[in-house]
């Protein structure tokens, strides 16, 4: 199995590569933000309160996430391997990940992280609310947030991942294809 994270900033483009990698390697991709957009248009309890933290730039719950995780690995059990996009998104999701693929006899094959600098990370956030319906693109100061809590709680998961000696990184920067061209090529030396 083939079990990719997919690791950035926000707005370094995951979500974008992801569809990428889906389509050239035939994984599952499990976007946690999606799940819980999906949760919020539902109008589902757990998608109220998500709403209430997302809105505000601020991290969900481990214990929502992981629990949401766990349900969707054995939905994907047949499959050649999944894609986690913005997932997991602090130390302890990784921790948890790793026992969930554990307990299933399998594991992350390798990290790979988009290096994007903060102001073509606001740049593009700044665009993303002029096209789309995210509420947590639209301010400033929620930006500003979701990349505190990037620095503070979720950049500490590349040190998890270099420790194991599954750390890659590719400049984010650039064209779509270039830099899809550049995580296919870490992807194949695995
Ligand atoms: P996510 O949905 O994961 O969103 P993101 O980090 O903002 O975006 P991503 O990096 O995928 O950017 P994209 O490709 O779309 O998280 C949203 C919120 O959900 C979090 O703040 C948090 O509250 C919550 N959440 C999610 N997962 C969680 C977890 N595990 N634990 C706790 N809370 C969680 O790209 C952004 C834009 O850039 C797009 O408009 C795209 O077109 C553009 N772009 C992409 N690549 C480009 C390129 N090369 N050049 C120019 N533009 C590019």
């Amino acid at each position: 199995m083939l079990n990719i994270v997919l690791f950035g900033p926000p707005g370094a483009g995951k979500g974008t590569q992801s569809k990428k990698i889906i389509d050239k390697y035939q994984l599952v991709h499990l976007s946690t933000g999606d799940i819980l957009r999906g949760e919020i248009a539902g109008g589902t309890e757990l998608g109220l309160e998500a709403k209430k933290l997302m809105d505000q730039g601020i991290l969900v719950p481990d214990e929502v996430v992981i629990g949401m995780i766990n349900n969707k690995l054995d939905a994907g059990k047949d499959s050649n391997g999944f894609i986690f996009d913005g997932f997991p998104r602090t130390v302890a999701q990784a921790e948890a990940l790793d026992r969930l693929l554990e307990s299933r006899n399998s594991g992350i094959s390798g990290m790979i992280a988009l290096e994007v600098d903060e102001e073509e990370l606001r740049l593009r956030l700044a665009k993303r609310a002029l096209e789309q319906d995210r509420p947590d693109d639209a301010k400033p100061e929620v930006i500003t947030k979701r990349i505190e809590e990037y620095r503070n709680k979720t950049a500490p998961v590349a040190e998890y991942y270099q420790r194991q000696g599954k750390y890659s990184f590719v400049n984010g920067i650039g064209s779509i294809d270039d830099i899809f061209r550049k995580v296919c090529s870490v992807i194949d030396s695995w």
